[in-house]
């Protein structure tokens, strides 16, 4: 059983409170103007942009710190181009078949469809996955511990850095997702979570007109 080690907290940096609540507020006036975009410009980013943001990503917390994520960035169009393909064919029959009418209602005020250029368009699509099994440094196999909850979190933190570097994105489930493991070559006990479509918004994009909870319906203090 390896000992616990520990090194003192250097990292801390405690702010007035006056600084801390002008903190709060600036970071909550940057981030109530992230939009989820589905109409891309296909300008090209540098890479090294993509792999900030990915290591903030790397930064969630995580079950028993197992970190159980993988990212496939996608820049190749070829590769773009094939899942275009097959995540299209999973959206027609979602949209044409699968999907109860009251889902297809409430999508409704999103405009989405079984169309899925963004994918093609947009010059990075990361495919985010969650690792259910790991090696230790000794080489045997570990279980790791509240996988989803953890990649739930490293999306959000990715999600939250691309924003701040001054790109959107598009969160994507396609209907059905376990192609990803055959077209980016992932293991079999590797599960697609979501693909994120990351650039620049395309000169005419639109949003659509909805709105965000406030506070009182979202939170209760007791
Ligand atoms: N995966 C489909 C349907 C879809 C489902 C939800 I929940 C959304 O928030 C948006 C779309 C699609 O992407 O078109």
């Amino acid at each position: 059983m390896p000992k616990p080690q520990f090194v003192p907290l250097m990292t801390y940096h405690e702010h007035p409170v006056e600084e801390m609540k002008q903190r709060a507020a600036a970071f909550y006036n940057e981030m109530q103007r992230r939009r989820t975009v589905r109409h891309f410009s296909n300008r090209s980013l540098p890479r090294e942009i993509i792999e900030q943001c990915l290591r903030a990503a790397s930064t969630a917390p995580s079950g028993a710190n197992m970190q159980p994520w993988h990212f496939v960035v996608v820049e190749d169009q070829t590769v773009k181009r094939r899942i275009r393909l097959a995540a299209e064919v999973e959206e027609r029959e979602f949209y044409r078949h699968r999907a109860p009418e009251e889902w297809l209602e409430a999508l409704a005020p999103l405009g989405t469809n079984e169309h899925k250029q963004f994918l093609e368009t947009a010059p990075y699509v990361i495919a985010v996955f969650v690792r259910r099994h790991g090696k230790l440094p000794g080489g045997y196999r570990v279980k790791y511990y509240y996988p989803l909850k953890s990649v739930g979190i490293a999306t959000g933190i990715l999600i939250t850095a691309i924003h701040h570097a001054g790109l959107v994105a598009l969160t994507y489930t396609p209907s059905r997702i376990r192609f990803l493991n055959d077209i980016l070559h992932r293991p079999a006990d590797e599960r697609p979570f979501l693909l994120l479509v990351v650039g620049y918004p395309s000169k005419d994009a639109v949003v659509p007109d909805v709105r965000r909870k406030v506070l009182a319906e979202i939170a209760t203090f007791v």
